[in-house]
Order: C-alpha cells, then structure tokens, then sequence
C-alpha cells in the first residue's frame, strides 16, 4: 500500500477498496485535485471512510480525522476554529459525508453550523441510502427505491437538502452530479475560493446500491440530470441559479429502468415521481426567477 501511494500522482492512492464503478472514487479524485494539499478532511463512517483510515490502509494523502456519524460538522468547526486561533486562513477544512451522515443523523451538527456560518467546506456525496451497513434507506433515498429496510419501495419522497441549506442563508451552496465532472470542478473551484460555509451536495451513483452495471455510473447520472431526478443548480448571495435545464424533464422512466432498486416502482409510483420532478423544477424556477427581479 505505502508503495501504492508513493506511485500514484494525484491526493488519492490506486488500490482504494470501494466497489467497481463507485461514485465516491470519481468524486473525491476530483474534489481533491481541485482543493489541492492544503486540505484537512473529515470524514464520518460509511462508504468514504474506504478513503481515510488509519496507517498503511489511508487512501488519501492528506490530514483528516474519523468522527461520528453525528458530528462531522461540529468537528470541522473545532477544526477551523483552531486554525482562525493559529491565524491560518488558507487550510480548506472540508467534511466529506454520505447521505445518511447528512440529511439523517448529522443533521443538527449541519444545521448549526450553517446557522454560525463557519468557515468550512461541507460536502455530501448522496448515494441516496445508508450503502456501507447494507443499504438501508435514508431520508434522501427516492419515493419507490427499494432499500433492506424498505424492500417493497419507500412509500415517502426525499427531504430536500439544497432547500434546508438554503433555508439557512450560507454564502454558497450547489449541487452536482458526476455526470458533468466539469462542472462538479468548477463549482469546487468557487467553493474553495469564498469564506464561510459552503455545502456542495454530490449526486453520486451506487451499482452495489442502486442494482446496475458498474461500467454505467456515468450512463445513469447524466439519465438523473436530463430527467430532472437530479437538478444542477447554484445558490450564491441568496439568488438561485439553475444549471442545464433537463432535456427530458419529468421522464424519469429511462433512468429509474437502469436500476434494479425501482424494480417495485411501477405505474402509478413512476407517475408520482414524474409528477415530483416537474412541481420541484417548476419551483427552482420561480426561486430563481424571483432573484432575478
Ligand atoms: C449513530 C450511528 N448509527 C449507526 C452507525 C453505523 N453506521 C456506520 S456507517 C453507516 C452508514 C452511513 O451511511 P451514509 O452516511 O449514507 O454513507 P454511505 O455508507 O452510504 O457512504 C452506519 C449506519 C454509526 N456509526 N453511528
Ligand atoms: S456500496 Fe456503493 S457507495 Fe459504497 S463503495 Fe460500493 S459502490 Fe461505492
């Protein structure tokens, strides 16, 4: 492994242990190259702990810490307030959370930190289940997937996270799908750059979880983004401003056919979806209409 490390270019080493096609891999290869060395992470249990570690079996180049499920954004607060006491400005403190760890069980520690405006960079890789303890479903899993704990399809929709973060007014807010990795880049990128709290939210596709082909990771995020399943969008200053508008808005049926979670989600649970989809874009559009006036 130590040999591993030393070979591989980027702030990821080759030979990490998640699954073939896994959208955690992609993603934190990109946020790291971008955020660059100067980085402390912080990472909850779940999935992308594969990445931190301990010893010989850390994934990642950089400083980070292991915490709870409940409190990765009261970690990277202590963190960012011992470098404000030190007077660093430039260490990114960035907290690298699954979806449970998020929207679920770290909530609170989100939500005051957010409130405080701390000066950390939050992200959430959604793969929309609890996937590391045998995907359970979460609050951000979709109406109809079938999950271990909702086998016969969630009965309810997700909670919306970019609407709870907006809620709370940070300077900067975004989501983005491994579908467009550009994108994903630039909105790092800009996140990087602004003080405060920041919280990119990541779609990010699971084969072991969401039951499709690990060569199709990319085929199904860009089928989420041009349904509309998953919206590209920015908040910045209180304004809303959407990303490529789906080319097949409310069609989620391409998408939710790749996969083998909505296998039970049939007829009138597609409608509902589709129907979800269209009402939620239709809003993003009037948020982000109304910024503009
Ligand atoms: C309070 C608490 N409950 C349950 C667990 C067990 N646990 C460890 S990882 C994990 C899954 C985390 O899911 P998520 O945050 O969505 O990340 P993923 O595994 O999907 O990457 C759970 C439930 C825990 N560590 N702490
Ligand atoms: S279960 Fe899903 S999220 Fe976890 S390592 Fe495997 S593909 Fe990645």
């Amino acid at each position: 492994m130590l040999k591993m490390m030393a070979a591989s270019k980027g702030l990821v080493t080759h030979g990490v242990s998640s699954c073939q096609g896994c959208g955690i891999e992609l993603i934190i290869r990109n946020v790291l190259d971008v955020l660059g060395e100067d980085t402390v992470l912080v990472i909850p249990p779940g999935c992308a702990a594969l990445f931190s570690g301990t010893g010989p079996e850390a994934a990642v180049k950089l400083a980070g810490i292991q915490g709870n499920l409940e409190n990765s954004a009261a970690i990277a607060s202590g963190i960012a307030a011992g470098f404000r006491h030190q007077g660093n400005e430039h260490t990114t403190v960035c907290a690298f959370c699954g979806d449970g760890a998020t929207v679920d069980i770290g909530l609170q520690s989100l939500s005051g930190a957010m409130e405080r405006n701390e000066n950390i960079l939050y992200i959430c890789y959604d793969n929309e289940a609890y996937m590391n303890t045998g995907i359970q479903g979460s609050s951000s899993t979709p109406l109809g997937a079938s999950t271990t704990t909702t086998p016969a399809g969630k009965p309810v929709g997700s909670k919306d996270l970019i609407q709870i973060v907006m809620a709370h007014g940070v300077p900067y807010a975004a989501t983005a799908s491994v579908a467009d990795l550009g994108d994903l880049r630039r909105k790092v990128k800009k996140a990087k750059g602004i003080k405060g709290c920041r919280v990119l939210h990541i779609h990010c596709p699971c084969p072991t979880g969401w039951g499709y082909h690990s060569s199709k990771t990319i085929e199904l995020a860009r089928e989420g983004v041009d349904s509309g399943a998953w919206v590209l969008m920015e908040y910045e200053n209180g304004r809303v401003k959407l990303g490529r508008r789906p080319s097949k808005l409310g069609h989620a049926e391409d998408y939710m056919k790749l996969q083998k979670r909505f296998r039970t989600a049939v007829g009138e649970l597609t409608a509902q979806t589709n129907e979800r989809i269209i009402s939620r874009y239709e809003y993003l559009e009037k948020l982000e209409r109304l910024g503009g006036e």
